[in-house]
C-alpha cells in the first residue's frame, strides 16, 4: 500500500498522561489510495491504512481524542466493546452525533474486558473506504501460558469504486456484480443430472425468490488485503520452528467472508470475539464479516507457511506467510470452487425436485414451517411476529444448523451453505465454541423476540422483521431483562448480525453455563439460529447486518434497554463527558 501525497497529519502518539489511562490521538483524513495498481479516493486514520492499532489493558481508563480532517462527517465505533452508549460512537443512537469536518470528539471508557476487537467508521461507507483497524486489549492479570509471538492478522476487501457508487449500482440491479449467473449451458446439466422436471422446479423457484443460487456475495471486484497488503506483498510474519504462534484474525471487510487455513498446519482456536473459548483443534474455519478468532499455531518445520484466506465467492484471496526468514514464500494453494445454494438451504421442498435434487434431508424437518411458506411471498415479512413468543422456535435447537451442510453431486459440483470444504477437513462450527469461563447468568429467556432477516431483491432493499431501518421500531428490553432473540433467515445470504453494546450468548447446544459470548451472529442461508441475552447495559444500541451494504439498504434497527433508574436510555452527547471541542 502507498499512500499518495495528502494534506493532513503525520501519527500523534501521546504517552498515557495520567497513571492508570491509555490516551491515543486519531485524525482522520482523507487519502488518496494505491493498492496493486488500483486508486481510490479513500480515507485513513494517522495516515495509516488499516489505522493504528490501538492497545489497552483490562482496567485501565481509554481516552481517544479523534480530529476529524476530511471533508465529511465521521465516526468510530468501538466494535465489541462494553462502552457507556454515548460512547459507542454510532451516529443517531443513544445521542452521539457523528463528529463534522474541522471538529474533534474526545471517546473515553474504562475497560470492562480483553481480547482482539477492532475499531471503525459508523458513517456512510467510510468503513469500506479505509477507516478501519485493530483494536487489542491485554488482561488484566498477566496469561498463565502466553504464546511466543502475537501477531494481527486483519483481513479485508478494497475497491476502487465510492461505496455510494456500489450502493446505487445494487439498487439498480441487485446483481449487478453477480458475474457468476448461471446459464442455460447450467440447466441443461442440472436436467441431465437430475431430470428435466427437477431443474425446472429449481430454476422456477429461485426466479419466484427473485434471487439467484450463485448469490454467494453483493459485491465482488474486490482486492483482498491482509493488514493492509494485497496477496502480492507476501506479508510475512517470523516465528522459530516449535514455537507457539498467536494469530488475531480479524475480518474487517465490508461484505467479505473469507475461508481461512494454514496448509501444513492446525489452527487451535481459543477465542471468539475477543472472547477465550475452549481450545479446538481445526484444518480451517470460515471467519464472517466483522467476526475476530485468536488462533495458536505451532509450526514444526524450518520453513514457510502459507496463511491463505479465499473469499467465499472465490473471487481472490489474501495472502501472507509465516517463516523463519523474511523473504521465505510456500506454495499458494488454488482456491476452490464456490458452492451452489439448493431450496435445501433454504429448508423448502419444492414437489418432486426435491426427491431428485441434492438435498440434505436431515435438514428439512429443522426448517418445517418454512417448508410450508409460499416461495412468493418471499420478502413480505410478518410484521406482527416481532416481540411475541413464537411457540415453534421456543427452546429451538440450532445445533444441527451451525455445521457445514451440504454435499456434492455426481459431477463433483458443490451443493450448499459450507460444502466446498474437503470431505477430510475439520472446519470450525459454532456448535464447537465453549466459553472458557462459565456464564453468570444462566437464567433462562422470559420472552423470545423474533428477529427474521429479510429482503427484496428488485429494489436491493434489507430488512429486519419486514421493515428498514427508517420505519422499524425499536426492540425495547428492560433494564436486567434476559430474553431470547431468535433469528429466522429466510434469504439466500449468511447475515453477520451485530448488536453493540452486549454479548449475545449463541444456544449451540453447549450447557448453558458453557455457551459462547457473541457479538456477530452470521446466521446461515434459510436457517433458524437463537440466542440470549441479559439486557444489562442500558441506552440505545445499534442491532444490524455488518455486511456495509445491508445495513446501508436498510438491515439495521436499534435495540433500546432502559436505565435501572426507569430514566430513559438514550442519552444526550451534548451533557457527556466528551463532548464536541
Ligand atoms: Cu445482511
Amino acid at each position: 500500500m502507498r499512500p499518495l501525497p495528502f494534506i493532513g497529519f503525520l501519527a500523534v502518539f501521546a504517552a498515557a498522561t495520567p497513571a492508570l489511562a491509555r490516551e491515543y490521538d486519531l485524525v482522520i483524513d482523507d487519502a488518496r489510495i494505491e493498492i496493486a495498481g488500483r486508486v481510490t479516493d479513500g480515507m485513513m486514520i494517522n495516515g495509516q491504512l488499516p489505522g493504528p492499532t490501538l492497545r489497552f489493558t483490562e482496567g485501565l481508563e481509554a481516552v481517544i481524542h479523534v480530529r476529524n480532517d476530511s471533508d465529511a462527517p465521521t465516526s468510530l465505533h468501538w466494535h465489541g466493546l462494553f462502552v457507556p452508549a454515548e460512547m459507542d460512537g454510532s451516529p443517531g443512537f443513544s445521542g452521539f452525533q457523528a463528529i463534522q469536518p474541522g471538529r474533534s470528539f474526545t471517546y473515553h471508557f474504562t475497560i470492562r474486558q480483553h481480547g482482539t476487537y477492532w475499531y471503525h467508521s459508523h458513517s456512510g461507507g467510510q468503513e469500506q473506504m479505509g477507516l478501519y483497524a485493530p483494536l487489542i486489549i491485554e488482561p488484566a492479570t498477566a496469561e498463565t501460558n502466553p504464546p511466543d509471538r502475537d501477531y494481527v492478522v486483519l483481513l479485508s476487501d478494497f475497491t476502487s469504486e465510492h461505496p455510494d457508487r456500489i450502493l446505487n449500482n445494487l439498487k439498480v440491479d441487485s446483481g449487478y456484480y453477480n458475474n457468476y449467473h448461471r446459464t442455460i449451458g447450467d440447466f441443461f446439466r442440472d436436467a441431465r443430472t437430475f431430470g428435466f422436471g427437477a431443474a425446472l422446479q429449481d430454476r422456477l423457484a429461485w426466479g419466484q425468490m427473485r434471487m439467484d443460487p450463485t448469490d454467494i456475495a453483493d459485491v465482488t471486484n474486490y482486492t483482498f488485503l491482509l493488514n493492509g497488503h494485497p496477496a502480492t506483498d507476501n506479508t510475512s510474519f517470523l516465528f522459530r520452528p516449535n514455537e507457539r504462534v498467536r494469530l488475531r484474525l480479524i475480518n474487517g471487510s465490508a461484505m467479505t467472508y473469507f475461508d481461512f487455513r494454514i496448509p501444513g498446519l492446525k489452527l487451535t482456536v481459543v477465542a471468539a470475539d475477543g472472547r477465550d473459548v475452549e481450545p479446538v483443534e481445526v484444518d480451517e474455519l470460515r471467519i464472517a464479516v466483522a467476526e475476530t478468532y485468536d488462533i495458536i499455531v505451532e509450526p514444526r518445520e524450518d520453513a514457510a507457511y502459507t496463511i491463505f484466506a479465499e473469499s467465499m465467492d472465490r473471487s481472490g484471496y489474501a495472502r501472507g506467510t509465516l517463516a523463519p526468514r523474511l523473504g521465505m514464500e510456500a506454495a499458494i494453494p488454488k482456491m476452490r470452487p464456490r458452492a451452489i445454494l439448493t431450496m435445501a438451504d433454504m429448508g423448502m421442498s419444492h414437489g418432486d425436485a426435491s426427491a431428485d435434487m441434492p438435498m440434505d434431508h436431515s435438514r428439512m424437518d429443522h426448517g418445517a414451517d418454512h417448508g410450508a411458506m409460499d416461495h412468493s411471498q418471499m420478502g413480505q415479512m410478518d410484521h406482527s411476529a416481532m416481540g411475541q413468543s413464537a411457540d415453534s422456535h421456543q427452546g429451538h435447537d440450532i445445533s444441527s444448523g451451525l455445521g457445514a451442510n451440504g454435499g456434492v453431486d455426481g459431477s463433483g459440483r458443490p451443493y450448499g451453505w459450507g460444502s466446498e470444504f474437503p470431505a477430510d477437513a475439520r472446519v470450525l462450527t459454532y456448535a464447537d465454541l465453549a466459553s472458557a469461563t462459565p456464564q453468570r447468568d444462566t437464567r433462562p429467556a422470559e420472552r423470545e423476540i423474533i428477529v427474521r432477516l429479510g429482503g427484496n431483491m428488485e429494489r436491493y432493499n434489507w430488512t429486519i422483521n419486514g421493515q428498514s431501518m427508517e420505519d422499524a421500531p425499536p426492540i425495547n428490553l428492560a433494564f436486567g431483562e434476559r430474553a431470547r432473540l431468535t433469528f429466522i433467515n429466510e434469504t439466500m445470504m449468511a447475515h453477520p448480525m451485530h448488536l453493540h453494546g452486549m454479548f449475545v450468548q449463541l444456544e449451540n447446544g453447549m450447557p448453558t453455563e458453557r455457551l459462547p459470548d457473541k457479538h456477530i451472529v452470521s446466521v446461515a442461508p434459510g436457517q433458524t439460529y437463537s440466542v440470549l441475552l441479559t439486557a444489562d447495559q442500558p441506552g440505545e444500541w445499534a442491532f444490524h447486518c455488518h455486511l456495509l451494504y445491508h445495513m446501508n439498504a436498510g438491515m439495521m434497527s436499534r435495540v433500546v434497554v432502559a436505565r435501572s433508574d426507569g430514566q430513559p436510555a438514550a442519552y444526550d452527547n451534548a451533557n457527556a463527558h466528551g463532548g464536541h471541542q
